[in-house]
């Protein structure tokens, strides 16, 4: 058993004993009869079938010095480990909080805060109507927590600080389906999250949304000398990833992005597609667009959900219309590749 493992284990033991949840609570959570034996615990995803014309993603995209790539992130969805408790669909998640330093470009290096040892952390999903239980150790050296957007009972709101070499099961049902966030609520938060503690939920509604190339893009700021204003700016964590390596995507195929600005100190930015017109799902809450635009304002945690296709090939650039934050890193291009 590695010492992740008895950490859970301990965990899960304590959780079990805790006080404060009563009978009636551990029926309900079915966790009477919760049998995790963390030797069993398999990773396994559940995903729906895509049927989406995607390119090949490279194996060995570029890091540009970091442990994680962007290019992964992009279409890179956690679906956890799934088992059924009382007829229910139970999605567990393991979150750990580190520090990793991360290279912005190739003069800056920055000291992140994360989950899992990236910045975004990972995209979480499941289906409206299961149960997410989200195993968290904290081993960062700060207090950090986990508070999820979306409903959730009062204990499982994740604003009590989580301290370092310690950890916590959040569990709460996954409703209302959209696009939604987590992030660490230690104050100060803008610290918290400007370092790089945040990540995307995404769940999804009863019925499947149509087939698409889906990607996540998480929009970051960085203050990297602590002057109080971010310097860099990021899609995905890494300043102008997709602008020296430009996302590849059909001519003609339904791209369904789900956009999320998680900018710290600025109060607002726009995100804006070349070229193109993409139909908006408000916070992901809706089956059917509101409107189209080709300019969508996001105040910090807002998010959508944004579908297109392209009807040229070529390259194309996304980016807020603060053209200071785009030119300071919050760019990229599709690379829209004929449709043989
Ligand atoms: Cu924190």
């Amino acid at each position: 058993m590695s010492n992740l493992d008895s950490s859970l284990e301990r965990l899960r033991q304590r959780f079990l004993h805790n006080p404060l949840l009563h009978r009636r609570q551990l029926l309900k959570y079915g966790l009477a009869g919760l049998g995790l034996t963390t030797a069993t615990v398999a990773w396994q995803s559940l995903k729906p079938q895509p049927a989406a014309r995607i390119p090949v993603i490279p194996v060995n995209n570029p890091m540009m010095g970091n442990t994680f790539s962007p290019m992964k992130t992009l279409r890179d969805f956690d679906y956890g480990s799934v088992k059924q408790e009382n007829g229910r669909t139970v999605r567990e998640f393991r979150l750990v909080a580190g520090n990793t330093t991360l290279q912005l470009n190739k003069a800056v290096s920055f000291n992140s805060w994360n989950f899992n040892g990236r910045v975004p952390a990972p995209t979480l999903r499941a289906k409206a109507g299961e149960l997410i239980r989200v195993f968290f150790l904290n081993r960062a050296g700060h207090a950090h927590s986990l508070h999820f957007h979306g409903f959730h009972p009062a204990a499982m709101d994740g604003i009590k600080p989580i301290r370092n070499g310690t950890g916590m099961i959040y569990e709460f049902d996954a409703e209302p389906y959209g696009v939604h966030l987590y992030h660490c609520h230690v104050a100060p938060v803008t610290r918290h999250v400007g370092k790089g503690l945040y990540g995307m939920l995404i769940i999804d509604p009863p019925e499947p949304r149509p087939v698409a190339d889906e990607m996540v893009l998480l929009m970051g700021g960085y203050d990297t000398n602590d002057d109080g204003k971010n310097e860099l700016y990021a899609f995905n964590g890494v300043p102008d990833y997709y602008m020296m390596h430009p996302i590849e995507i059909y001519q003609h195929q339904l791209i369904r992005l789900y956009v999320l600005n998680m900018i710290e100190i600025d109060p607002a930015v726009t995100f804006h597609l070349h070229a193109n017109m993409f139909r908006v799902y408000p916070t992901g809450m809706t089956l059917q667009p509101t409107h189209s635009s080709d300019v969508i304002t996001m105040g910090t945690a807002e998010r959508h959900i944004l579908e297109f296709e392209f009807k040229y090939p070529g390259e194309f650039m996304f980016h807020p219309h603060q053209d200071a934050i785009a030119e300071s890193g919050c760019m990229g291009a599709f690379k829209v590749i004929p449709f043989t």
